[in-house]
């Protein structure tokens, strides 16, 4: 595969930006090689600058969930920028996309629109510590939530990536408020809040662990962790920034019958524009000024485009496309496991809705010391076999791909036919690992 352009255009970008990325785990450090500069999206494809196609299982890490260059998503931006770009200013748009989020997850009775799913989780965290009080919050070992400066202990998803324990740059005096626990692991918790319960604000979590791979939560967990902190009124903040929308129209909280007292949302949310929001209890929420002295803002919050992106999105995912979603997923995920098992590659596939991770594990992968286990040499040597032939998946053990509405049967005949060859060569190791693969 020819990949002389983004070689030069990756050495070229490393002049201007730090590593070479805007984001860390685009530059490919956890399975070695370039990056591929990519030159245009359409349906479920990808196309990189050097012209070579590929099956995009990344998604621009979940946005993309009707796929690239939706003509309904297309024209309703379209339609909004005739109008202007950004007002700063209060719009219909932007309370039409609150109304959609609303009849999805009911139990949502004040929101507000941010522009990532970083300023989601980090507003959410400062309304619970504002909320209660309290000053100590509890995340989990794996869980990414953004690059907020709570957060960044003990993350995944590109802190995990690149091995980087904690970020440096956070203040100790501000670390030592974020307790870290094992994730699917109650009695830990149990523990922690007997011990400490009355100086915890809050508990955050990812729903559906992504940024380890993906992690399915225990069945109870996530209610038992609820009300661990109803018990010690401490808030329940679900980040479903990656699983919100996507694993079903009211998220992994509709999935798991959860109505936590704070959600923070990101991704889908924007169809692909900069779009997160955090909301829950109104009580709660409307300490968030102006309303109250938890103080929140942004200029381009509500963006009329990012708005106007999201609300063609969601009306595009019907009850029927979750049902698609999860049939193409689940056919995509048994036929990986059985092209593995074939091949004598021992891997878990661990899969919830339209998202999966192929761990090179030989035993189940439930936390993150699990999935620290897997051999992320072997994965490297499964990602380069699947990119030579054409399918694009997150370059990274610890990262979560996505299943789109415009990915279609013959994407995944064509991606198990790749599956077949690279699963042989991740397991014999003949593929030549590209360099600085870990
Ligand atoms: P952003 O600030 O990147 O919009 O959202 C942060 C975030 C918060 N919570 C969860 C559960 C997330 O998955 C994310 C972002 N996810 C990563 C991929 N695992 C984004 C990709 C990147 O960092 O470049």
């Amino acid at each position: 595969m020819k990949t002389d352009l983004s070689e030069k255009l990756f050495e070229r970008a490393k002049d201007l930006f730090p590593g070479g990325v805007n984001s860390p785990v685009r530059a490919f450090r956890g399975v070695g090689g370039t990056p591929r500069f990519i030159a245009r999206g359409r349906g479920s494809h990808l196309w990189d600058v050097d012209g070579n196609e590929y099956v995009d299982y990344v998604g621009s890490w979940g946005p993309l969930i009707v796929g690239h260059c939706h003509a309904q998503v297309m024209r309703a931006v379209q339609d909004a920028m005739k109008e202007g770009a950004s007002f700063g200013a209060p719009t219909l748009r932007e309370m039409k996309l609150g109304q959609l989020v609303r009849e999805r997850m009911p139990w949502i009775q004040r929101m507000r629109f941010v522009s990532s799913g970083t300023e989601a989780t980090t507003a959410a965290i400062r309304l619970a510590r504002g909320f209660t009080g309290r000053d100590d919050i509890v995340k989990f070992d794996g869980c990414y939530h953004g690059a907020g400066d709570s957060l960044l202990v003990k993350a995944g998803s590109g802190v995990e990536t690149l091995g980087l324990p904690d970020s440096p740059g956070v203040p100790a005096d501000l670390a030592r408020h974020t307790l870290t626990l094992p994730w699917n692991d109650l009695p830990a918790a149990e523990r922690l809040f007997e011990r400490s319960g009355s100086s915890i604000a809050a508990v955050i979590t990812e729903p559906v662990v992504g940024n380890m791979g993906v992690l399915a939560p225990r069945e109870g967990y996530l209610k038992s962790l609820a009300g661990l902190c109803g018990k010690h009124g401490a808030l329940f903040i679900v980040d479903e920034v990656m699983t919100g929308f996507r694993l079903a129209a009211g998220g992994a909280c509709e999935l798991y019958g959860l109505s936590p007292d704070l959600v923070a949302f990101g991704k889908v949310l924007g169809g692909g524009l900069p779009v997160g929001a955090f909301g829950g209890r109104a009580d709660v929420m409307d300490r968030i000024a102006p309303a109250g002295p938890v103080y929140q803002a942004g200029t381009l919050s509500g963006n009329p485009m990012a708005m106007a992106a999201g609300t063609a999105t969601l009306e595009l995912l019907a009850p029927a496309a979750y049902a698609r979603l999860e049939a193409l997923s689940a056919r995509l995920a048994g036929g990986l496991a059985e092209a593995a098992r074939a091949a004598g590659a021992e891997v878990q596939v661990n899969r919830v809705g339209s998202m999966f991770t192929v761990f090179f594990a030989a035993e189940a992968v439930f936390d993150a010391a699990s999935a620290r286990r897997s051999d992320t040499g072997r994965f490297a040597r499964f990602f380069h076999g699947m990119l030579e032939r054409g399918v694009y998946l997150p370059p990274s053990q610890f990262e979560a791909a996505f299943v789109s509405l415009a990915h279609s049967e013959g994407d995944v005949e064509l991606t198990l036919e790749a599956a077949k060859q690279a699963f042989a060569e991740a397991a014999e190791g003949r593929a030549d690992a590209a360099p600085g693969a870990v």
